[in-house]
């Protein structure tokens, strides 16, 4: 048996080190390495990657629309047709009109980074990527510059771990079990959730929050802290600026008004104000789930300043992409391009697209037909006839159907390639372990033969991936050089100093500089929430069994159902598995109820990024309303209004 060490590509906290075993050509093992943070075990999708990969749902072929139905095509002719229709795109209506969707697929510099050098210099619209955690980077910046934090190598040794808004349990199963070894030594794990997550099931302190009420419930802590001077003065006065400014705020806020808001009693936030005053080695995780609300980078700001007043240099963790100095610009192209490049939101292009914004989409990575908020929208944006849809990806999805050619790629587990992790810091080169399935060919190769048909002359289109990573990585390799993780070394990322703070100040600033420039207030903002008291605030998380809308062809549909709490269904005489219709000005679902002790008046929880019973994406019920922090999405301030269904 042949032992072959690859690391999993998936958009995901963890970015696990896996071990797969050959025998003969057979692929019989994946295994969890006991490398970076990976412990030794995977996750349930990653122990699927096999089966996924030989999954019946695989793309095999290229394929062309012909009318209503798809037809096989040689990679020659799919090709040929694209650099076609391409050329005539640019020629007649310009680069603008051509825009590149990719996202989260594959985290690896040759599957997803480098490929973009293609549109780059062809001066494609691109989008802000503002669908995931841009908002939250920018919440955290006000404050500390860059965004890093706490490394996950710590979680086992924290005597205080604090999941805010985060369900590491399922979306970062790592981290989660790291901090279950701390609660093992006698740690304390506390998860700050309006539902009683997997996460807040072990956790030993469950907060449970009203939706959206975060900056209240940070404001009542500090009131607790400053009132019985539990606060690090020193601290405070050599490393941060603008406390004066945050007292001021801090002492307008009522007990009763903190309570009325969050949901949460006096007792249980002075409890937790202790727990950050006494145990100084601790780590507040701030969930990218939490920020996706229309105030949630406030919700971020806020949180990320609470072990600041307590004395701890970047005492969070909201994800560490901007602690490793990487060149990802030149990567892309986009600091490389001669070209005027075009940047639209990601959160509203489904409006655009409907509006015949773009004549060309690439689509890459990405499943937007399901993922992107107002998702009806992104749909009849592809179906119009002047707009022709390229999809490369490696099974068949939502937007594939939409295609006019679809190009089969390969999985993770089918090429060569370095991910560059975005919650710990370790790298490894990831191996090729399996023959590419069916005639499927990577986005590198794609991209070489467009631009060749394309006769595109700018060398650095053509540079050899290597050669790029080498460049891109110069700086932010520690224990190593490029040419040890080509040979298979793990090796770590440098970081940057912890107490280091890019901010005009050079200080924390617990009143922000930067924000009063950006016409943002300095300090974080409790705005009212929900707006409309009759109406549910619909939340959407990730699920154990899928990333996003993967692993459907391995665990069946991501179920339709919505959870819906005791007293609104005691409310509504809403029962088990009725048939519940969710609608609001954006779009209308039917989903099956389940009754739930764990969710709070007011709050419905979905599955994220299925259908409902007929069919109908859940995404359909997402507005494009973008947050005025960083432009990031407000999934979860959706609200929606109930009705029992009459089928
Ligand atoms: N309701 C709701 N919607 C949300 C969110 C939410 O919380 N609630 N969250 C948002 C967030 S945080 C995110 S990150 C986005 C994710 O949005 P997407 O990036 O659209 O997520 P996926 O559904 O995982 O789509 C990735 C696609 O890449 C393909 N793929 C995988 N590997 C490869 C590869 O090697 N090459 C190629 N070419 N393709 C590959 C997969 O088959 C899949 O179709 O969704 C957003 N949408
Ligand atoms: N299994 C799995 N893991 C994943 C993914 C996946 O699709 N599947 N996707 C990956 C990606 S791209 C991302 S972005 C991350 C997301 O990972 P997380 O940041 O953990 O996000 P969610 O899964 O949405 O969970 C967020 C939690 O916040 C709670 N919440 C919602 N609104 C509020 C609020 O206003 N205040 C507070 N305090 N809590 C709130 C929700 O109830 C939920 O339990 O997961 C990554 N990991
Ligand atoms: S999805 Fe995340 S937890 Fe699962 S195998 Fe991949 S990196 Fe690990
Ligand atoms: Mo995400």
């Amino acid at each position: 048996m042949i032992d072959i060490q690859t690391a999993c590509a998936r958009d995901c906290y963890d970015t696990c080190f896996m071990t797969v075993s050959q025998r003969g050509k057979e692929l019989v093992r994946i295994m969890g390495d006991k490398a970076g943070i990976t412990q030794g075990f995977l996750c349930p999708r990653g122990y699927q990657d096999i089966k996924r990969a030989t999954s019946e749902s695989r793309i095999l072929y290229p394929f062309m629309r012909v009318n209503d139905t798809f037809r096989q095509t040689s990679w020659n002719e799919a090709l040929n047709l694209l650099a076609e229709s391409l050329a005539q795109t640019l020629k007649s209506e310009g680069a603008r009109s051509c825009l590149q969707l990719c996202f989260s697929g594959n985290q690896g510099l040759f599957s997803s980074y480098l490929p973009q050098r293609l549109f780059y210099a062809l001066g494609f619209t691109q989008t802000d990527s503002s669908l995931c955690s841009k908002s939250g980077h920018e919440a955290v910046g006000l404050h500390y510059g860059l965004s890093y934090g706490a490394h996950p190598d710590e979680l086992s040794e924290k005597e205080l771990t604090v999941y805010w808004g985060f369900n590491a349990a399922v979306s970062a199963p790592h981290f989660h079990r790291l901090s279950q070894k701390s609660q093992k030594r006698g740690g304390v794990l506390v998860s700050v959730d309006p539902r009683k997550s997997e996460t807040s099931q072990t956790a030993d302190v469950w907060i449970q929050i009203q939706p959206g009420s975060d900056v209240a419930l940070v404001y009542g802590i500090l009131k607790y802290l400053m009132e019985t001077d539990l606060i690090d003065r020193d601290f405070i006065k050599t490393y941060t600026h603008g406390i004066d400014m945050l007292k001021g705020e801090t002492q307008k806020w009522r007990e009763e008004q903190v309570e009325a808001l969050t949901g949460v009693k006096w007792e249980e936030i002075t409890h937790l104000g202790d727990l950050y005053a006494q145990k100084k080695s601790q780590v507040t995780l701030i969930g990218i789930g939490m920020q996706k609300s229309v105030y949630g980078a406030e919700s971020v700001r806020a949180v990320s300043l609470l072990p600041a007043v307590v004395g701890v240099h970047r005492g969070f963790f909201y994800s560490n992409a901007q602690g490793f100095p990487i060149d990802y610009q030149f990567l892309t192209g986009e600091s490389l391009t001669e070209k005027p490049i075009e940047s639209v939101s990601q959160v509203t292009v489904g409006s655009l697209l409907e509006q015949g914004a773009f004549t060309l989409v690439y689509v890459h990575n990405m499943n937007p037909a399901q993922t992107l908020p107002n998702v009806s929208a992104v749909r009849r944006g592809f179906e119009r006839d002047d707009v022709f849809v390229v999809v490369h990806d490696t099974h068949w999805t939502e937007t594939a159907r939409y295609a006019d050619v679809v190009l089969p790629a390969p999985t993770f587990l089918e090429k060569e390639d370095v991910v560059i992790p975005w919650g710990h810091r370790y790298v490894r080169k990831s191996n090729q372990v399996l023959d590419p399935m069916g005639k499927s060919k990577s986005e590198l190769w794609v991209m070489a033969q467009l631009a060749q048909r394309l006769d595109l002359d700018d060398a650095w289109v053509y540079e050899d991936c290597w050669k790029v990573v080498e460049k891109a990585l110069k700086h932010a390799l520690e224990d190593g050089r490029i040419s040890d993780l080509r040979e298979g070394a793990c090796l770590a990322l440098k970081v940057r100093p912890r107490d280091t703070y890019q901010t005009p100040t050079g200080k924390i600033e617990l009143a922000s500089t930067q924000a009063e420039k950006c016409h943002v207030p300095s300090l974080p903002v409790q705005h009212p929430f929900p707006p409309h008291q009759e109406d549910y605030t619909m939340l959407t998380s990730s699920m154990k069994n899928y990333t996003h809308t993967q692993f459907q062809d391995i665990y069946g549909p991501i179920p339709p159902l919505v959870f819906i709490g005791i007293r609104d269904a005691l409310k509504n005489d809403i029962h088990d598995s009725d048939a519940l219709v969710l609608y609001n000005e954006v779009g209308s679902i039917t989903m099956k109820a389940v009754i739930s002790v764990s969710i709070p008046p007011g709050v419905v929880w979905i599955p994220r990024q299925g259908n409902d019973l007929y069919g109908v994406p859940v995404n359909s019920l997402a507005p494009e309303t973008v947050q005025e922090i960083g432009g990031g999405p407000t999934f979860n301030s959706t609200t929606v209004k109930i009705r029992k269904s009459s089928e």
